[in-house]
């Protein structure tokens, strides 16, 4: 089981979202939140990523051009550098908010685009998985946290606002990846204003599971990895197991502070 660090200070307040924020994400479908987390503490996750991925699944795919799509994947939380992201109170509480029910932890992974190669990803809606692995209902979010700076040249995540009201579209697979129905999507290309969310290292960005959203090849100089963590409302754990990832466990949550505290109680910083 995973355990909290003590802190070494008293717990840090932190940024919790507004009413208008929560009105914000309803009918958007995402909130930005600017320097969730500081840039030291971004550069404690970078350096042990850069440095080892322990504890994750790499995973090698392919776009459709060919391009190498990786990816770190984790299927729990855990008493890692890692978990103190994904756990962290910064995170959880105001996912809890936004969901408005307890939360645990669906996945967590680290999408590495290297610079010239990262490949694309096509558009989907991550519940378009979701619903096939046992979630009945869409009470799930994702937190994108920029690890480095995320521009439209190097590949940055693309939306398409307000489309989370469609509901979840029929997706099919398309040689590695699964990707929404392409008449929905240009319906909803049409009708939806496409957001390029470029993000410097730290920044977060909170989306609904139904949200069209999709990301280029890296084609620059620049490397964009990002962690991606996904919350599920504890009621609504799969019915059935599909993956190794998803199934509940309950979110043992850490403090604003834990970050700096766990890097220095392990010789991270
Ligand atoms: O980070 C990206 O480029 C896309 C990631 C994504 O779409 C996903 O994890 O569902």
């Amino acid at each position: 089981m995973p355990t909290n660090p003590e802190p070494t200070t008293a717990p840090e307040t932190y940024w919790k979202f507004t009413p208008a924020d929560l009105s914000t994400y309803k009918s958007r479908g995402y909130l930005i939140q600017r320097t969730l987390f500081s840039p030291d503490e971004i550069e404690i996750m970078k350096r042990e990523a850069e440095r080892d991925l322990a504890g994750a699944n790499i995973l090698n795919k392919a776009d459709r051009a060919g391009n190498p799509v990786n990816l770190a994947m984790w299927d729990r939380p855990q008493d890692d550098i890692y978990g103190m992201f994904s756990r962290n109170e910064r995170i959880v509480k105001n996912v809890e908010a936004l969901l408005g029910a307890e939360v645990y932890l669906y996945s967590a992974k680290m999408i590495m685009k290297n610079a010239r190669e990262g490949g694309a990803w096509e558009w989907h809606q991550d519940y378009g998985y979701w619903y096939d692995y046992g979630c009945l209902v869409p009470s799930m979010l994702s937190c994108l946290v920029a690890v480095d700076r995320a521009t439209k040249e190097n590949g940055c995540l693309q939306i398409l606002a307000g489309s989370h009201a469609m509901g979840r579209v029929n997706h099919d697979r398309l040689n590695e990846q699964t990707m929404a129905n392409p008449e929905h999507v240009e319906a909803a290309r049409a009708r939806f204003p496409l957001v390029y969310l470029e993000l410097d290292p730290g920044d977060a960005v909170f989306f609904d599971c139904n949200l069209l959203h999709r990301s280029d090849a890296n084609r620059s100089d620049h490397r964009r990895w990002n962690y991606i963590a996904s919350y599920n409302t504890v009621a609504n754990q799969p019915y059935k197991r599909v993956r190794d990832y998803g199934n509940y466990e309950p979110l043992n949550q850490v403090p604003a502070n834990s970050i700096r505290a766990f890097a220095a109680q392990h010789n991270l910083l």
